[in-house]
This record gives structure tokens, sequence and C-alpha cells, in this order.
């Protein structure tokens, strides 16, 4: 590589910056990581993907002599791009635990989403932008979705009017970019927004390059999409290779004389797959980590590592994560679990069983210690980076008074004429229930701190026969955090039916994808022909 060819890329140690620069290295350039700050002064093209905590970014860049060294580069106009909190940064100051003070470049303060009107934060998924003016980066997006996921956003106003280059529209119309001269930031995530993300990335680094973007279908992106997700559910098969497999209500073991792990093929070319197909997420669970150490299980490290070198939307990851001590005595933290998974290339990671012990024992003390899991990899990562993965199972009963648990009136009766259900949360993969129930475990694993709620169904996984409307619904009422309706899909007519009756933000499947029953892109036809805004 030339030195023409080297992004200088400003990580301050914060946490995943990894699918930037996959992103970086995909368009054919080199980085170099920013040390100290002449390695900023002396940047040719410099790339700041801010991440983490507004108030911990700011203290360590001005502990390092960084914050003025970047002042300094944009003052002179030199190329730059931010990415999300790369973006508040420049801003005055933050109300996120603040206020805090940020870099002061840019007129303006970062403040939070309002979801007193029940609008779901973090804002997460695919959105469109409104151009305000011509930026030499931006063109490519117009009118197509591309992604976000942010609790904090800054407001346009008469003082940045003349920085602020595109808005999109989420509760109230915010900044989605600025751009003057050379220096560009964004609020979205081009490295996470597929061929269109790309391009962006692209017309920043060599802006002299014709966009390659083939102009997609529809170009009509006007608010937050419903996503459609592929979920590939991975462990170790008998003869120790990792495959993706698939179970029905959980049960992943063909019924035959061998009785072997259901093999559906390999992890990382599926997902590449479903990416060029055109899932918005692909997202990983490693089905048996509750049992099997994920740090020892390098193969699903190494296949989210090759998953993020090809794979530009947001890759989620779960199982095990939870405190651990290994056979030889040494003691791994849930954060160090979850920090391996996001270095690995995990954008967001899913939390099943240690969050059901820690809803438990909230809702028994009332008291949260900060130490569950939730509250430690949210605290550090974002709220937007942990989903909590609920296992729930149906238990019927005559009356909700017969448990403590909220029920739900049955619209036809239960297997022994009962009129209600609730249902009851598990662990360890469906092998044992708990004293909680899924409503009262969202609620709870809200407060504590989760950003998302990824909601399966045992009764309902693998059987094709439609999502689960009635859990589906009493969850998204329970909280103001997006829910991912999963288990069940087994034709498109579940996906509308899904997005008409809840207000899940997104559609998880697995076994129509990976039996090619039904094409992702026959999904978004379908949702987009039912009056329902998709990517395409
Ligand atoms: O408890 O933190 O170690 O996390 C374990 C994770 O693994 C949890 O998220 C849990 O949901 C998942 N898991 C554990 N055992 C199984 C299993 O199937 N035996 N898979 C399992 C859960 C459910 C969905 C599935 C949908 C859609 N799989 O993810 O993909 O139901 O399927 P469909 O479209 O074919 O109906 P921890």
């Amino acid at each position: 590589f030339s030195e023409d060819s080297t992004v200088t890329l400003l990580d301050y140690g914060a946490g995943n910056v990894r699918s930037v620069r996959n992103a970086i290295r995909h368009l054919g350039f080199d980085v170099k990581y920013v040390n100290k700050p002449e390695d900023i002064l002396n940047a040719k093209l410099l790339v700041f993907p801010g991440v983490g905590a507004f108030a911990s970014a700011m203290h360590v860049l001005t502990d390092n002599g960084l914050a003025e060294a970047l002042c300094t580069y944009i003052e002179k106009d030199r190329p730059f791009l931010g990415i999300c909190l790369g973006l508040q940064l420049l801003f005055e100051s933050s109300e996120e635990n603040g206020p805090v003070k940020g870099l002061g470049l840019i007129p303006g303060v970062v403040g939070r989403f309002d979801s007193s009107n029940g609008l779901r934060v973090p804002h997460i998924g695919w959105n469109g932008v409104q151009l305000t003016k011509e930026s030499g980066i931006l063109h490519d997006i117009e009118g197509q979705h591309i992604y976000f996921v942010h609790s904090y956003r800054a407001l346009p106003s008469d003082a940045n009017r003349d920085w602020v280059s595109s808005t999109c529209n989420y509760g109230d119309t915010f900044i989605a970019s600025i751009s003057r001269g050379n220096v560009h930031a964004v609020q979205f995530h081009p490295e996470k927004s597929g061929e269109v993300g790309l391009a962006l990335l692209r017309n920043f680094l060599c802006p002299s390059t014709k966009s390659k973007l083939k102009r997609l279908a529809s170009g009509k992106a006007s608010r937050l999409a419903k996503r459609v997700i592929a979920c590939l559910d991975v462990r170790a098969n008998d003869s120790g290779d990792l495959v993706v497999t698939k179970g029905d209500q959980y049960d992943v073991r063909e019924h035959t004389d061998e009785n072997e792990v259901r093999n559906l093929g390999k992890p990382v070319e599926l997902a590449g797959q479903y990416y060029s197909d055109g899932a918005d997420e692909v997202t990983f669970l490693n089905i048996t980590g509750f049992r099997d150490f994920p740090l020892g299980d390098l193969p699903m490290l190494q296949v989210l590592r090759y998953t993020s070198e090809n794979v530009f939307v947001p890759l989620a990851v779960g199982g095990g994560i939870r405190d651990f001590t290994d056979a030889n005595g040494r003691y791994y933290s849930c954060l160090e679990v979850a920090s391996e998974y996001f270095r690995s290339g995990a954008d967001k990671i899913s939390i099943g069983s240690d969050a059901v012990y820690a809803a438990e024992t909230y809702l028994k003390t009332g008291v949260k210690t900060g130490q569950s899991s939730i509250e430690q990899i949210s605290t550090v990562y974002g709220k937007q980076a942990v989903v909590v993965s609920i296992d729930p199972r149906r238990l019927y009963v005559k009356s909700p008074e017969e448990v403590e648990f909220k029920t739900v009136k049955l619209r036809s009766p239960g297997p022994h004429g009962e009129h209600y259900v609730w249902y009851q949360c598990t662990i360890n993969g469906g092998r044992e229930g708990r004293p909680i129930g899924a409503y009262e475990l969202a609620k709870a694993v809200e407060e504590l701190g989760a950003g998302e709620i990824l909601l399966n169904c045992i009764d309902c996984d693998g059987q094709g026969q439609g999502f689960d409307i009635d859990l589906i619904r009493l969850i998204t009422d329970a909280v103001s955090i997006p829910v991912i309706a999963s288990s069940g899909a087994g034709a498109v007519e579940h996906f509308s039916e899904v997005f008409q009756k809840t207000s899940a933000s997104a559609a998880l499947a697995a076994g129509i994808f990976h039996r090619r029953e039904v094409p992702i892109l026959s999904v978004k036809k379908h949702l987009l022909e039912n009056g329902i805004e998709v990517r395409s």
C-alpha cells in the first residue's frame, strides 16, 4: 500500500472498531492506529468510530492530548470522518450521564430521544435520511435505508445549520450527518449499512472514483424499516465440527438410529449467503454455550472473525455470556466473555440464561447492584449492544389467580380446556423452567439496562405455523425497547402478520431460510406489497 491508501483510525480502546477496520480493508485500504497526538496531526485520512459512552470517550481523548490534536486537525479542514459517537463528540456537550463537555466544534447539545410517547429507544435499525446540502460523500445514500443504533442525538438549529448535511426522522428530526469542506461525521454506521454504506465510505476514502453502486430498486426510504433477521443456531456436532443446526421446539437431534445433531450448513458460508440475500442482521446463537465455555470454544470466535470480514450488516452473538471459572481455577467475568465476542466482530451480544438469574435476583431484592452481566456489559458498551434472549414456554392455567405471573386470555381453549396461558422463562436451552414469567423478565431486564429483546417461543420454534402473536403483544406492551419476534415463521404471510398485529421492530427466522423454502427477498417483497417499509 502507498501512504495515500493508508487510513488512520482513532481507536481509544473503548470497544469494537473491528467492523470499521474490516470495511476499510474491504475497500482496499490499509489501516494504522493512533497511538499519540502526532499520529492524528500527520494523518492523510482520519476515521473516528466513536464507541462507548460520551464521558469516558472525552476523558481518554483529553488525558492523552488527543482532543487538542483532533480539534487542530479538524480546524485545518483535513479529511475526517466521524462515526456515531465520533459525530456526537464534535458538539458542545452531551446529556449522556451529564452534562458532559464535548470538543465544542459544532454548536448544540446532544440529548436523549424522548421515549415518553411510546418511541422505542434505542433507535435501532435501518432508517432513511433527507439530504440538506451537497457534501460530496452522501449521494449514494439518498432514498436508501442506512443503519442507526443510538439513544442520543443532536438536533438541527439555526446555530449549526451550516454544518448539517442530512437529517433523519425518528420521534423528532435529528442530525444524521454533518459536512463542511473535508470534515464529515455521520450518526449512522456506514460500516454496517451494506453496499450503500460501503459506497459512502468509498466516496470519503477516494473522492475521485466514480460510485460503483448499482442504484437499488425503491430508493424511497422514509422511516425506520422493519428488520428481517436470519438466525444461525450453532453448535459442535458429534465429530466436533461447528455446524448450523435447527431444532423443533429446541430439539436439534435427528430422529434416526444415530440420533445425530441436525446439520444445515457451515456458519460462515451461510452468514455470507444471508448477507447477500438481503438479511438486515445476522444472529449467531452458540446454543451449547451454557455448558461449553465460549472462550474455550475458539471456533465460534473464529466464525465471528471470518464472518465480519465480509458481512457488512450488524452481527449479534449469544450463548454462554456469564461469569465462569475454568478447570484450572482461572476466573473470567461475563464482561471478559462479552469483550472477546465484541473483539471478534460482534456488534451486539445476547444473554439468555444469565439474564434470567439477574432478573430473578433483581425482582427479589429490588436492588441494582451493577454486578449483573446486563448491567456490566451495558455500562461499558452501551445498552444498544446488549440483547436479552428469552426462551419462554407456554403453561396453561384455568384462571389468572393460579399463578403470580401475567397471563393472557386464550382465544381458543388450551389442551385441557384452560382459558389462560402464562409464559414461563427457561434456561440452558429450554432444559429448565424457572419461577419467572416472560412479562416480568422483560420489564426487569429493561430496567437493568438491556437495549433490545430477542423473543423466542419454544412451543412455536421450528413449527412453521407462525409467530406467537399473543406473546409478542404481551412483551412489546411491557417494554419500550425494541423487540425482535422469533420462532415459528413458515411463510411470507407470517412476517406481515407479526408486523401488522404487533409493534415488533424485527422478525427473526431460521428454518425457512436454512431449508431454502422462502428466500429473504420474497419476504421483503411481500412486506413491501403489504405497505410495510423494509430495506430493499
Ligand atoms: O443461555 O446465554 O447460553 O444463550 C443460549 C442461547 O441459545 C439462547 O439465546 C437460546 O435461545 C439459544 N438456544 C439454546 N438452545 C437452543 C436450541 O434450539 N436447542 N436455540 C437454542 C434457540 C431459537 C431461535 C430460533 C428461532 C427461529 N433457537 O433462535 O432460531 O426459534 O426458528 P424457526 O424460524 O426455525 O422457527 P445462553
